[in-house]
């Protein structure tokens, strides 16, 4: 029988499960892509968009996912590029991407910005022509995408699994960690917290798709290792680290947002509930420790009022007004560009303070 830890390390996961087989050439592809901007001093961001699947199967056919469409990830990214930095936008496959976003099949088919006009003579090709209500939007896009690439300044990997993801995440921070003060991580993709190691699925689970014929069905799974403790302290010690929280108990935003900063000691938590999430965040982050002022003993009072958690930690709530009914396809405001902005001010004043 299969005795695994269910609360794995980092180490020990690391140590008995597999790396995806493409590991390699995107850690080679990265590398370069992080020195050429190393070498004209750009900032380079890290952004995690989308969910992680956890198979049931080793020829998988089921999966357990989380929730996450890609949108949070793929609208940062665009206006991280827009603010300067190089981006390695690493999403789960298939989900929203920078600038294609725009126009996702459901929400806005590309097939309805389009008009066929009628040949100039007979037997001519007709010719395909945006429709003109539909043009400036397109080209603004069009052209940041158009210029983005003429710049190489997007660079973007795939996962699907957890497993994916956690090999992916340890590999691009160690490469990043050159950039020391210059690499940000914003950890926007929504990860699951547990997995069944692949051990468990060859021993008691199934290498095949799992059968009905037995009734219910009984899985145990383990703890995905907490990654924040080695990617702050091993990874990539120095990179300006901004993690997401979502909850859907908006009284637990604050608390986890919190415990998170005091457990894991990175830069920002941005705590986010899921129907409010398109128009209201919280920025938390620990205060900087308050100075007794020479001579001053630790009193009790002066010990009590540097340890109350609303003494330590700083919240900043960012909301911005939404339109009910926005017309498909029109640009309306996006709160990403606010989260953006107060992220890149906060990095470029840390950068500034610490060099
Ligand atoms: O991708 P999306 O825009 O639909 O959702 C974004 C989000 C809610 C997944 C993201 O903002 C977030 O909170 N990510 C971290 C999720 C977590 O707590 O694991």
């Amino acid at each position: 029988m299969y005795t695994e830890p269910t609360t794995f390390s980092a180490e020990q996961y690391f140590a008995t499960q597999l790396p995806p087989p493409t590991l390699q050439h995107d850690v080679e592809c990265v590398r370069e892509f992080i020195a050429r901007h190393q070498k004209e001093g750009r900032a380079v961001v890290l952004v995690t968009s989308g969910g992680t699947t956890v198979p049931l199967e080793l020829n998988v056919v089921r999966f357990l996912d989380n929730f996450s469409a890609g949108t949070r990830g793929a609208t940062s990214a665009e206006y991280f590029l827009k603010a300067g930095y190089a981006v390695i936008f690493m999403h789960r496959q298939f989900s929203l991407q920078p600038f294609s976003r725009h126009y996702s099949h459901s929400t806005n088919p590309f097939l309805d910005f389009l008009d066929i006009d009628s040949p100039e003579s007979p037997g001519a090709t007709p010719r395909i022509s945006v429709t003109p209500n539909k043009r400036e939007d397109l080209l603004q896009v069009l052209t940041m995408y158009k210029d983005v690439h003429a710049r190489g300044t997007l660079h973007t990997l795939t996962f699907v699994t957890v497993d994916d993801y956690l090999w992916l995440l340890r590999a691009v921070s160690k490469e990043m960690s050159v950039l020391k003060r210059k690499a940000m991580f914003y950890l926007a993709a929504a990860v699951s917290d547990f997995f069944l190691p692949r051990q468990k699925m060859a021993s008691y689970l199934s290498e095949h798709k799992i059968q009905s014929g037995k009734g219910s069905l009984h899985i145990e799974m383990d703890q995905v290792p907490k990654i924040l403790k080695p990617l702050v302290d091993e990874w990539t010690p120095g990179g300006f680290i901004v993690s997401f929280k979502l909850e859907t108990d908006e009284n637990l935003l604050l608390p986890k947002a919190r415990q998170a900063l005091e457990r894991y000691g990175h830069q920002v938590v941005i705590g986010n509930e899921l129907h409010r999430r398109k128009f209201e965040v919280v920025f938390v982050s620990k205060k900087p420790s308050p100075a007794l002022p020479p001579g001053i003993k630790q009193t009790k009072e002066a010990i009590s009022h540097a340890t109350d958690p609303s003494n330590s930690f700083s919240e900043y709530w960012l909301r911005i007004d939404i339109p009910e009914h926005p017309a498909p396809g029109v640009l309306v405001k996006e709160i990403e560009e606010d989260i953006v902005a107060e992220l890149v001010k906060r990095h470029t004043e840390w950068v500034e303070n610490t060099s």
